[in-house]
């Protein structure tokens, strides 16, 4: 009975040791009891609330804070209601991001890490977890195809800041004045990228200071990948322009039709150039661990720079990103500002390993242990036969659609990568004649599907328009406990919600 304890019964109180084990227990059996349910096919994958309900308080679930300290039994509830109230995003049936799933191995490597609770920026303090970043950015360089005399890289929290670095280091490395003498020392700049590619290259120059109108959208085809000619004559465009083109995104992998850009034509304009490559694998990066699959990133190697994200693809739990860079030391000149108090050069171990100053933040999450952990625990092999199910998955749903007169694919060629995107057709818009008015049907019909998918919470998946198209679905695997009869499942959810 926890009613009459509170948190200051807790370690490190007195005697605390005995309270501490059986409340630690008794989330534990809250945890396993919320991820057997979320495995449990039966089970919804929400319990949709709109925010006005959850914050007026449901069933004893009340967000507000008080004057008065709650009792742990309170604590124990409000855990419980914080897992009721989410999403299940370990759910096979959860379709809806790029991060999905739940590994068990990553979830005892994120409790260690906030066990350990140390921050990640010298050696003194972290150095364990320091050395294993450095084993992983060396695995992950040789992967890619980098030698040993190349490679650098930070985690960064997320593919936003990820990408972000890489405009940073890019614009440093051809105009290292700018650290000291900001935006005074730089003539107009100019960036390019794919209309199909993250925002996050829009948002990076708009940060930066650069100016989003700096970024340059560059024809894509059909199945969303870069147009190597279009590159090449945004480029002259650029220049045309007054403006100064210096860095390329190639993305591989991009978040709505999981498209890759053809590398080593983009790697070949910007040798000719003289421009900066980074390739935004941060979703794509996972497929170079698959034999059957990494033929696709060919030239990836070529890259100044690459975010790979294994929180996407990998299933490594939730915040896990990588910036690589090629050229070494780079990342220190860039962001280096020796601050005395944490980055004495006189201490009595090898400062190289006080890896912090590299980064742009001062505290930073440990987030390679949960990566290192599922590495050891699975090996590369293990990560491979993940990566190969998602694929395979999408494949299944590829076929099934394509076999289907009620579904509309969004393009016809089979995806690089495990999303799909499709449309359902009701019978009234099958009837009707392509044109606006059947355009403006359709537009309707996923957001409409959706509303009813959320409220009832069986199966989640994601809808958008992009460019020309109208609302599509966008199914995406990264979860390996997702199986055909789930894809299945999707299917006749989509078709029962969507029968008018
Ligand atoms: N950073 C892209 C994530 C998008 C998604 O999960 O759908």
């Amino acid at each position: 009975d926890f009613s009459s304890l509170h948190s200051k019964d807790l370690l490190p109180a007195k005697n605390g040791e005995e309270v501490t084990k059986h409340f630690l227990q008794e989330l534990l059996n809250i945890l396993l009891a919320y991820i057997s349910k979320s495995l449990n096919r039966s089970s919804k994958v929400l319990d949709f609330h709109h925010p006005h309900q959850l914050k007026e308080g449901l069933e004893g679930f009340s967000l507000e804070l008080q004057d008065q300290p709650d009792n742990l039994e309170q604590l124990l509830v409000d855990c419980q209601d914080t897992l009721k109230y989410g999403v299940k995003t370990a759910h096979p049936c959860f379709f809806n991001q790029l991060s999905t799933g739940l590994d068990i191995i990553g979830l005892a490597g994120e409790w260690v890490t906030s066990t350990a609770n140390t921050n990640i920026f010298t050696y003194e303090i972290a150095p364990v977890f320091i050395l294993m970043e450095d084993i992983i950015f060396k695995k992950m360089h040789s992967i890619i195809g980098w030698s040993e005399k190349e490679g650098d890289g930070i985690f960064c929290p997320g593919g936003t800041m990820s990408n972000l670095y890489s405009v940073l280091l890019a614009r440093y490395h051809f105009f290292p004045r700018v650290k000291t003498a900001g935006m005074l020392a730089l003539p107009p700049l100019a960036l390019l990228t794919s209309t199909h590619s993250h925002f996050s290259i829009k948002k990076s120059a708009a940060v930066l200071g650069i100016g989003s109108e700096s970024v340059f959208l560059v024809k894509c085809d059909e199945r969303g990948k870069m147009i190597p000619k279009e590159l090449e004559s945004s480029i002259r465009t650029a220049k045309s322009k007054g403006l100064v083109p210096f860095y390329v995104n190639a993305t591989a992998g991009t978040t709505v039709y999981g498209a890759i850009d053809p590398l080593n034509d983009i790697a070949d304009i910007c040798e000719r150039f003289g421009l900066w490559m980074h390739v935004d694998a941060a979703w794509g990066g996972g497929l170079l661990l698959s034999k059957r699959h990494r033929m696709k990133l060919q030239g990836i190697d070529r890259a100044s720079s690459i975010t790979w994200n294994p929180h996407k693809m990998m299933g490594v739990p939730l915040q896990c990103s990588v910036i690589l860079v090629q050229k070494k030391g780079l990342l220190q000149e860039c962001n280096q500002l020796c601050a005395e108090y944490l980055f004495q050069p006189d201490k009595h171990y090898d400062v190289s390993y006080d890896t912090g100053d590299k980064s742009i933040q001062c505290g930073r999450h440990v987030d390679i242990f949960k990566l290192w952990l599922m590495w050891k625990a699975k090996g590369s092999e293990g990560f491979e036969s993940q990566v190969n199910h998602c694929l395979e998955n999408a494949e299944y749903l590829y076929y099934k659609l394509k076999s289907r007169k009620d579904f509309q694919l969004v393009f016809q060629s089979q995806p690089e990568h495990s999303n799909v995107c499709f449309w359902y057709l009701p019978t009234s818009v099958r009837n009707m004649p392509p044109g606006p008015e059947r355009d403006r049907e359709l537009h309707m019909v996923a957001p409409k599907i959706k509303a009813k998918m959320m409220e009832e919470g069986m199966t989640m998946i994601g809808y958008q328009p992009l460019g020309d198209k109208v609302n599509f679905f966008r199914c995406v695997f990264s979860n390996p406990a997702t199986q055909k009869e789930d894809v299945d499942f999707l299917l006749d959810e989509i078709t029962r919600l969507g029968r008018e």
